[in-house]
């Protein structure tokens, strides 16, 4: 029987999930410059190529955290509810700072796209990405858009039936972290009948001390003082907490990655845009010029 997809729109702040919401839904969903403006999730049914789907605007998160009260709305809703698909929107103009959060996401293994969203900005700052070849790094389909002009978002739905759960890109753990993590992970294992998660992240994300996680995973006292004492060990080899090390891990796999997919190019153009920009807008010689304009327009009138 067919069954109709739940697709979450999950990205940072700003990185434009509203807007390519607003495009497929063909209402005004609230968007704005400000980092936070999607508080609450929406909903709407779309058809497409003759399918019916449930697309859902999540609020922006950096990380799966969730520091602010609106990021934990967009966690508890990964972490609760059944996606089919999660659409991950990643600003292409910030895509370093972006790919840690998809990094984080992939640990969730839920079928997935990556959406490079705001390709225009990314062009006129003159980064070229490989998309073929973040495609092939990633293990999903990376789809580029423009939200704010609709383009892109057909192909996105055209490959909503190629979204699959991304393979690990392993963090280049320490081997007191891989050992840690084994430990919870083979506890757990023992204990949990049931995980809509893989284990392993589920241990992980306890050993980070993720509220999130803590909050809706319920273990016992034994796998707590475990996870402590674990804790209490990283920090003292490594002198940091855990979610520090594994967080400072991830983000060297996404600069890594990023330089492999990513190019920043300034063509001659754009070098003489920005010398003029710096004339222009310097501030001193910005009033001169601005005179000068003042004083050209006076002479013609
Ligand atoms: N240049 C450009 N701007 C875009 C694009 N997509 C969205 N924007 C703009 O980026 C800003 C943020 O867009 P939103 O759709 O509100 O971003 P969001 O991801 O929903 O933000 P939060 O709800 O805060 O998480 C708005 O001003 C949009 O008009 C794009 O492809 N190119
Ligand atoms: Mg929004």
């Amino acid at each position: 029987m067919y069954k109709r997809k739940r697709i979450a729109l999950v990205g940072q702040p700003n990185s434009g999930k509203s807007t390519l919401f607003n495009q497929i839904a063909g209402f005004r969903a609230r968007t704005s410059n400000l980092p936070g403006t999607t508080v609450d999730f929406s909903i709407t049914t779309v058809k497409m190529a003759g399918e019916e789907h449930e697309v859902i605007d999540l609020p922006g998160t950096y990380s799966l955290e969730g520091m602010e009260p609106a990021e934990r709305v967009a966690i508890r809703y990964l972490l609760e509810r059944e996606v089919d698909v999660l659409v991950n929107v990643v600003d292409a103009s910030l895509l370093a700072r972006s790919l840690e959060f998809t990094l984080s996401l992939m640990e969730l293994k839920i079928p997935m796209i990556v959406v490079l969203n705001m390709m225009d900005e990314a062009e006129r700052k003159g980064i070229v990405i490989d998309i073929q070849k973040l495609e092939e790094i990633l293990g999903v389909p990376v789809v580029p858009t423009v939200a704010v002009h609709g383009k892109g978002i057909k192909e996105l739905f055209e490959k909503l039936d190629d979204a699959r759960v991304p393979e690990e890109i392993p963090l280049q753990l320490s081997r007191l972290l891989r050992e840690e993590i084994n430990k919870i992970t083979e506890v757990l294992k023992e204990r949990i009948e049931f995980s809509k998660f893989p284990i392993r992240f589920l241990a992980m994300k306890l050993l980070e001390g993720n509220t999130s996680i803590n909050e809706l995973v319920e273990v016992d006292k034994d796998v707590r003082r475990m996870v402590d004492q674990a804790r209490a060990k990283i920090m003292e080899v490594a002198g940091k907490d855990p979610h520090d090390v594994i967080h400072t891990l991830r983000h060297h796999t996404a600069l890594s990655i990023f330089e492999k997919v990513a190019q920043v190019k300034r063509g001659r153009r754009k070098e003489l845009e920005y010398k003029l920009d710096d004339i222009l807008l310097h501030p001193v010689l910005g009033y001169f010029f601005l005179t000068l304009v003042f004083l050209v327009l006076f002479f013609l009138v």
